[in-house]
């Protein structure tokens, strides 16, 4: 499946809400932009989750430039993305690799965002990529997810550090940083275990993480991924600036997009956070992991097949 069919899998049902409701807005002779129109189309793009404030400003947009037309689908379509691309907008993300020695990754989230899941899926990535990667089972909470972990390094052929059970995850941190660079591999990515953004002790804790990877290398981790499930829509947004303020996020991994019709959350995300989505996670197989690309996305989100109008 290439990039943009993968995008489209995530979007689908996002994209179907979008799509079925403000074409029903519609006859084919088109339709006059007045006060009910806007209501309704305000309704629909609400419900995708993308925040009050993104909503209006479509909008207002769309009201500017149409207001007492009659037009049609396709024109309010293109008004509406070209709208959605500037409020998505974020400097190109690529991950940010060290200059020389292993680059590390650390990856931190609530309970069940995705976290292991999207580190076997950015493991996959590096190694199609050819780079040598080690992963780090620093989730010690539960013995389940470092066997977790472990399957996914066995499934893909990765190498795994394992502490011993009880041990700190500042330990198994350090313990796969140095392997890493013993072994002079490429990329390090340290799994932790799923947290509140409320618990003080465990945020904490992920300072300390970060600060054992720093010890060996000072410029490390050279990234800090929060992954987000999509699937919360809006209420990801609160959690992020404890963990940024804990862990010194450098950038987001959406995932489960593909479980979800709040698509919008992305722009929301945008909107809200300082930081950028690196990655958005498509489905629960190894390859479904996609870098976020806001013009490709904002194309997904509105299906190209629709009626001309
Ligand atoms: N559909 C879908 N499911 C996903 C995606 N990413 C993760 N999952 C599923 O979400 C569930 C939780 O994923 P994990 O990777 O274990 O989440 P975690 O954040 O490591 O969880 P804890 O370690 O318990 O905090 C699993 O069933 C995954 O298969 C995605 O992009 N799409
Ligand atoms: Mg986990």
């Amino acid at each position: 499946m290439g990039l943009f069919d993968r995008i489209k899998q995530g979007l689908k049902k996002t994209s179907q809400v979008l799509n079925t409701d403000v074409r029903d807005l519609f006859k084919s002779e088109g339709r006059l932009i007045d006060e009910d129109f806007l209501d309704e189309l305000r309704a629909i793009l609400f419900k995708t989750d993308m925040g009050y404030e993104p909503t209006e400003a479509l909008v207002a947009e769309v009201a500017k430039n149409m207001r007492g037309r009659v037009v049609h689908l396709r024109d309010v379509i293109d008004v509406l993305k070209v709208k959605l691309k500037e409020l998505m907008a974020q400097d190109a993300s690529p991950l940010h690799f060290a200059e020389s020695g292993p680059t590390v990754i650390m990856v931190c989230g609530v309970n069940g965002a995705g976290k292991t899941t999207s580190i076997a899926k950015l493991a996959c990535l590096f190694r199609g990529q050819k780079k040598s990667v080690v992963l780090g089972a620093g989730d010690t909470f539960r013995a389940a997810a470092v066997e977790q972990l472990g399957i996914w390094a066995e499934r893909l052929g990765i190498e795994i550090v394992k502490g011993p059970e009880g041990s700190h995850p500042a330990t198994v941190a350090y313990q796969a940083v140095e392997y890493a660079i013993k072994n002079k591999l490429e990329v390090c990515i340290v799994d932790t275990a799923g947290r509140l953004q409320t618990q003080k002790n465990l945020m904490t804790e992920l300072t300390k993480i970060r600060d054992s990877i720093r010890k060996q290398i000072p410029e490390a981790p050279h990234e800090v991924l929060l992954v987000l499930d999509a699937t919360t829509g809006q209420n990801g947004i609160s959690q992020a600036n404890n963990f940024a303020e804990a862990a010194g996020c450098t950038g987001i991994v959406l995932a489960k997009l593909d479980g979800t019709a709040k698509g919008g959350v992305v722009v929301a995300i945008r909107q809200q956070l300082g930081l950028p989505v690196k990655y958005v996670g498509v489905g629960e197989r190894h390859e479904d992991l996609v870098p976020f690309d806001p013009n490709a996305f904002v194309d997904e989100m509105f299906d190209d097949n629709l009626p001309g109008g």
